[in-house]
């Protein structure tokens, strides 16, 4: 077993890895000397991805998958045991705000489908994981949204905090060879945030006086992906990060 942060040796998976987030923690995780497994829909861009982490040294392999579907989800796991030997770290990252509406106008279909990806994935995805896995460690990227009361956003703010208590539950039962652990991000730039910022009818510097550290990006999230993953977060399990640039709402 490698010492501190170094995760050279380790295998990961990261899911929604084809830009964002996941994009970042998957480039960090790689750069800590794992070796990652991109899953997303677009197999294009999830390719573009791996082909830039391989063009620095890296090794990375990605695999099309979407995470709503258990048997993707399985193929995914499968894929990583098969590319690499073994699989050590499994990140829950790919999810979306799709609508934004108050909890009376939202469809049953718009909040089943929000639990489908939130929520049920997770779950979904951590088994598919601790199946393959023989010890290592599980992470939900997770929000700030989980403890804030959210206006147009109930649905996604409900399933965060359903992540947040899946954690702490499976935290125990995997325990002692699986640790999991969950980031809660705050407003970081991406794609998603922005489109989200425009739905809710803000300007970016409406909330920058509430920002002390500024607009986060995917790599300040993947340094504490590669913290929870690392040797370094060995006693730490069933834990929620919140990794939020001082950012408490909006
Ligand atoms: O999102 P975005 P972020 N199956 O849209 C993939 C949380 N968060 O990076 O499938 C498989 O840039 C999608 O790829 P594709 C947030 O809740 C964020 O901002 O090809 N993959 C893409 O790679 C989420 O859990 C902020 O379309 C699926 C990725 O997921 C995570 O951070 C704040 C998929 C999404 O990339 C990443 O968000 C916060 C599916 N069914 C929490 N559906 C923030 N950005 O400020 C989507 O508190 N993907």
């Amino acid at each position: 077993m490698s010492g501190g942060f170094d995760l050279t040796g380790r295998v990961a998976v990261v899911t929604g890895a084809s830009r964002g987030i996941g994009e970042g923690v998957a480039r960090c995780l790689a750069d800590a000397g794992a070796s990652v497994v991109l899953g997303a829909r677009s197999g294009g861009d999830i390719d573009a991805v791996a082909r830039a982490i391989r063009s620095t040294g890296g090794r990375a392999t990605a695999v099309r998958c979407d995470v709503t579907d258990l048997f993707d989800l399985g193929t995914l796991a499968t894929a990583a045991v098969d590319e690499f030997g073994h699989l050590d770290l499994w990140v829950n990252n790919a999810g979306a705000l799709d609508v934004c509406k108050p909890l009376n106008q939202l469809s049953r279909k718009e909040w089943d489908d929000c639990l489908a990806l939130n929520l049920t994935a997770v779950w979904d995805g951590s088994m598919a994981a601790a199946e393959q896995m023989a010890w290592g460690s599980i992470v939900n990227v997770s929000s700030l949204a989980a403890v804030l009361p959210m206006p147009n956003s109930g649905h996604y703010a409900a399933c965060k905090a359903a992540v947040d208590s899946l954690t702490r539950t499976m935290a125990h039962e995997l325990a002692p060879d699986i640790r999991v652990n969950a980031v809660a991000p705050g407003p970081v730039a991406t794609s998603s945030f922005f489109a989200g910022l425009e739905d809710a009818g803000y300007q970016l510097d409406q909330i920058a006086d509430r920002l002390p550290l500024g607009l986060g990006t995917p790599a300040d999230i993947g340094y504490a992906v590669v913290y929870l993953a690392s040797d370094a977060a060995r006693w730490v399990t069933g834990q929620t990060l919140t990794v939020t640039g001082g950012f408490t709402g909006p």
